[in-house]
């Protein structure tokens, strides 16, 4: 298992992907979770090359303080799947972009989970999503981190304005 921690205090969230290949989209993630400093740990744990890892990962997520999962993967994207069936914390899923398939393998295969164990599903590579889909949860409990989302949506608004005043000029 790769595990980096970018974050000294005790990671709120968990960053997984099934390989380094996915990196330059969960990287987008791990960005998000900084800004609104929000600490993290990431992974690259494969549901099918390191299945004995993720047990360990997911198995043990809870009673490590993670209160969110987000896990990218590709293709037979099973990563998020597998992570949600092994813990009770909400698990975002993250379908990557495939060659083969433009993605919608990763997609279909993280979406369509049987009743009972949910993964929260984001658009393909969309992974700044997820991770504001995870600050969301947090912040139920958190009023500062709130406000924060509160003034993040402030300023996408402001920027939207800014653009119709832009195409009229
Ligand atoms: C999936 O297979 C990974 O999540 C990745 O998106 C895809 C390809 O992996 P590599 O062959 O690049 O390691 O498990």
């Amino acid at each position: 298992m790769t595990q980096v921690s970018f974050d000294a205090q005790a990671p709120l969230v968990g960053i997984l992907m099934g390989s380094d290949s996915d990196f330059d989209i969960m990287k987008e993630a791990a960005t998000v979770l900084n800004e609104f400093g929000i600490p993290f740990e990431i992974s690259v744990i494969s549901a099918h090359r390191t299945p004995g890892d993720l047990e360990a990962y997911a198995s043990s997520a809870e009673e490590r303080g993670l209160k969110a999962i987000i896990a990218g993967a590709g293709g037979a994207a099973h990563l998020p799947g597998v992570t949600a069936a092994m813990t009770p914390l909400p698990v975002i899923g993250v379908p990557i972009y495939s060659k083969k398939l433009s993605g919608q393998d990763s997609l279909y295969a993280i979406v369509q989970m049987p009743a009972g164990i949910p993964v929260a599903t984001v658009g393909i590579d969309n992974a700044r999503n997820a991770a504001l889909l995870a600050v969301q949860m947090l912040a139920l409990c958190d009023a500062s981190l709130m406000q924060k989302l509160r003034e993040f949506r402030q300023k996408l608004a402001e920027a939207s304005r800014q653009k119709t005043a832009k195409i009229r000029e």
